[in-house]
């Protein structure tokens, strides 16, 4: 009985890949919200600025730069290697966050 459930439990995860998901940052009162973002590889984040001020979603390690978003725009990237990204904005090095990429 044992040897039956384990080889479902084995069919069901072949037959349902996981879906690259797309994740969303919201840039409001200085601050990326959430500030620690776990995702996987191949998804997809959206930051979206609500503020008056552009912003900027910049790897401090160049995995990624949305460049200028204007006040209610929103940029995505998409996550293409595991590890911890740390990111700032350009014009404001004091806003800060992180994505964990697994
Ligand atoms: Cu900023």
């Amino acid at each position: 009985m044992k040897c039956i459930i384990a080889g479902l439990v084995v069919a069901a995860n072949l037959a349902a890949p996981v879906a690259a998901e797309e994740h969303r940052v919201t840039i409001r009162g200085m601050a990326f919200q959430p500030s620690v973002l776990k995702v996987a590889v191949g998804d997809t984040v959206v930051f979206a600025n609500t503020r008056r001020a552009a912003h900027t979603a910049t790897a401090t390690d160049g995995a990624f730069d949305t460049g200028r978003i204007g006040s209610g725009k929103v940029a995505g990237i998409e996550i293409t290697n595991a590890g911890t990204i740390h990111y700032i904005c350009d014009y404001h090095p004091s806003v800060q966050g992180r994505i964990v990429a697994n």
